[in-house]
């Protein structure tokens, strides 16, 4: 992922499924991006200097060359494969990704990103959300049970083949044993989840996302 001034900047933070989505894409299909690190553990999205760049404070952000910003990881993944072949072709494709990135949004990354955060990323915290924890990881099984049942009959999100969708479907899903979520009772999330890691190109997020790692490049 080599940069330079006519590149784009990716504001990305460390151990984050979000983050992960739009740097996977850029690794994947060798996109340079100056990627900057946003440490939200010490408060940095918070504050004012990264405020005066995303108003929401949150990761990752994407800031063109001529200085127009588009946050949501789903969003900017997909800017960054435009015109390559993670973008689906035909029109049900193409709604097929809009639908699994939707989902992604709203029953797996809203509950699985959460327990994860909470039992393993900052588990001092977590006895302030006992009461969240097992709503988040009942819906986060619901949402992994329906994803299960339609990976048992394709092979990936979208006809389309591997896609932008999976990448975005991915970014939680693979990380969900972290929040305790059991994936060996979701075997065809399991199989998915080895066939994206068999992709040309594919980095796993230890290498994409670690804190040193992103301290350097910053
Ligand atoms: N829907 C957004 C969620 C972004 C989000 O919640 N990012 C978290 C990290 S995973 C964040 O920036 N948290 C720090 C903060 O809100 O201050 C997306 O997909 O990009």
């Amino acid at each position: 992922m080599s940069s330079n001034q006519s590149s784009p900047t990716l504001y990305v933070t460390q151990g984050s499924g979000n983050s992960f989505k739009p740097m996977l894409v850029a690794s994947q299909l060798n996109k340079p991006c100056n990627v900057r690190y946003v440490d939200v553990l010490a408060g940095d999205s918070r504050k004012p200097a990264f405020l005066s760049i995303n108003p929401l404070g949150q990761l990752p952000y994407l800031v063109l060359p001529d200085g127009v910003g588009l946050g949501e990881s789903n969003a900017i993944a997909w800017y960054l494969a435009e015109g390559s072949h993670l973008i689906p072709e035909s029109a049900l494709a193409r709604a097929q990704a809009i639908r699994w990135m939707n989902y992604e949004q709203t029953m797996l990354e809203a509950n699985i990103s959460p327990v994860r955060f909470f039992t393993h990323i900052v588990p001092d915290l977590q006895s302030e959300h006992e009461d969240m924890i097992p709503v988040w990881r009942e819906r986060g099984n619901q949402g992994l049970k329906v994803l299960d049942n339609y990976l048992e009959s394709n092979d990936f999100v979208t006809d389309h083949g591997y896609s932008i969708a999976d990448i975005a479907v991915y970014g939680y899903t693979h990380l969900a044993n972290e929040g305790g979520f059991e994936l060996d009772d979701f075997k065809h999330v399991s199989a998915w989840i080895s066939r994206i890691q068999q992709q040309d190109g594919y980095t796993p997020i230890e290498k994409l996302l670690t804190g040193e790692h992103l301290k350097a490049a910053a």
